[in-house]
């Protein structure tokens, strides 16, 4: 759930231990030690250096002190908040203690994700639909072929879209994360960095531990953003959505595929998945065709048919032609277009990318073995740069087409935009930002 990169993980990892070292030492050194008071200095040495004070070993709450002050300062005032709020305070001191922060320039790394192109939506989906992912999931979905028929029984989503969500946030639950929660939550809220949002989670990482749902140890395998176990889920998430599939009275996301699975398929159906429905089908997209009605508009499958599209719909949806979609262009004319279900906005309710989605259902449909798509994603576009995404933005922006914040992410708001700019000066209006489009749009944004 909410994967970014992780990329930095590894630095985190190293720079995190770098300062428990640090802190390690210097505990190790004077933490056991009371400070002489001060003015206690004796007339003996008169004429010494004033010795500076010794940091406390332990903050106000009691916390054994970071070495960090506005962490402590932050610490103590949450320690004092969530026992207020009812949180049990032998539970508040073992998941706050010993958090030693994660340097500031080490979060500032992960949310500040500059690659030099702006990376085209099949990239992920390519990687994410790959050869091993597709092998491991089968027999993954064959050796837990018991778990999958009970989750299934339960909850409305085909079991191959629970599996996929498995293998995209766990690798099938080879991999599920080696930070501390608490430390990563915490290291965040202290910054101020979404701070009410990483407050109530941790709450929550606390309330799972009252209810004896998890320990505090179990919380030591996280994502560097605090997701848990093999599907992924954020603490909160688990407080309200895990389930304890076998009924051991943990809801064990970590080592039980049972409950995770379980869990990702509540998750899925509590936001509303229709049973029987299918979250996207390729779309065939017939020569001559105006693009310009992939802008978010909603019609029947019927009416996508009336204006020529062919919509590669598997047997097991014959029945889909009332079912309302929306055409979604994410290469432009030049790879596979889709019609999306509504499906496809629940599967953005565990991630909100469509790139994420686009992932999940594609290796899903290979999963239930559906053939590949029928185009392929191209290969020989040029991509713009993140800098050249921005001036196509500010072009679009100056010409009065909305494309909204101008950050070099071509998200639908720009590729919208450009759709409306490409239309209204005859140009095939797919939204698709290439090279010669930032030409086009530099071309009438500075020559009026
Ligand atoms: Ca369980």
């Amino acid at each position: 759930m909410k994967i970014r990169t992780i990329q930095w993980a590894a630095a985190g990892i190293a720079v995190g231990l770098a300062l428990a070292a640090c802190a390690t030492s210097r505990l190790a050194g004077n933490g056991h030690q009371t400070p002489a008071p001060a003015g206690s200095s004796g007339p003996e040495a008169p004429h010494a250096d004033p010795v500076p004070p010794s940091p406390p070993a332990h903050t106000p709450m009691g916390f054994i002190t970071s070495g960090d002050q506005r962490f402590d300062d932050w610490r103590d005032a949450f320690a004092q908040k969530a026992i207020a709020s009812g949180r049990r305070q032998d539970v508040v001191r073992q998941v706050l203690d010993g958090i030693v922060p994660v340097a500031e320039t080490v979060q500032a790394q992960s949310f500040d994700n500059q690659a030099e192109f702006v990376k085209p939506i099949w990239d992920y989906a390519k990687s994410a639909v790959s050869p091993t992912r597709i092998t491991n999931g089968a027999s993954k979905l064959a050796a837990n072929a018991g778990v999958f028929d009970s989750v299934e029984s339960i909850y409305a989503p085909p079991r191959e879209i629970v599996a996929a969500i498995w293998g995209m946030e766990s690798s099938y639950g080879g991999f599920i994360g080696n930070e501390d929660a608490p430390r990563v939550l915490a290291s965040q809220a202290a910054i101020g960095r979404r701070k009410d949002f990483n407050e109530s989670e941790l709450i929550a990482v606390m309330k799972l531990i009252e209810d004896g749902a998890a320990t505090r140890d179990q919380f030591r395998k996280a994502s560097w953003a605090g997701a848990i176990g093999q599907t992924q889920f954020m603490p909160s998430s688990i407080l309200t959505y895990g389930r304890d599939h076998d009924g051991d009275g943990h809801k064990d996301l970590w080592s039980n595929s049972g409950d995770a699975l379980a869990s990702a398929a509540n998750y899925l159906n509590a936001f509303g998945w229709k049973k029987g429905q299918p979250w996207a089908v390729e779309a065939v997209i017939p020569a001559g065709f105006d693009y310009s009605v992939g802008d978010g508009r909603k019609m029947t499958v019927a009416a996508w048919k009336a204006l020529g599209i062919t919509a590669v719909m598997p047997a097991r949806f014959s029945d889909a032609d009332a079912l309302n979609a929306e055409l979604f262009l994410p290469a432009g004319s030049y790879g596979p277009a889709f019609l999306l279900f509504d499906n496809f906005y629940i599967i953005k309710r565990y991630n909100n990318a469509d790139s994420y989605a686009l992932a999940i259902g594609l290796l899903a449909d290979r999963l239930a073995g559906l053939p590949d798509l029928t185009r392929p994603w191209p290969t020989d576009v040029q991509m713009l740069t993140q800098q050249q995404a921005k001036d196509m933005q500010a072009g679009l922006n100056q010409l009065g087409f909305n494309a909204g914040v101008v950050d070099g992410i071509i998200g639908r708001g720009t590729r919208g935009a450009l759709q409306k700019f490409q239309a209204a000066n005859g140009l095939t209006a797919d939204g698709f930002p290439t090279v010669a489009m930032l030409t086009a749009v530099q071309g009438k944004a500075t020559g009026g």
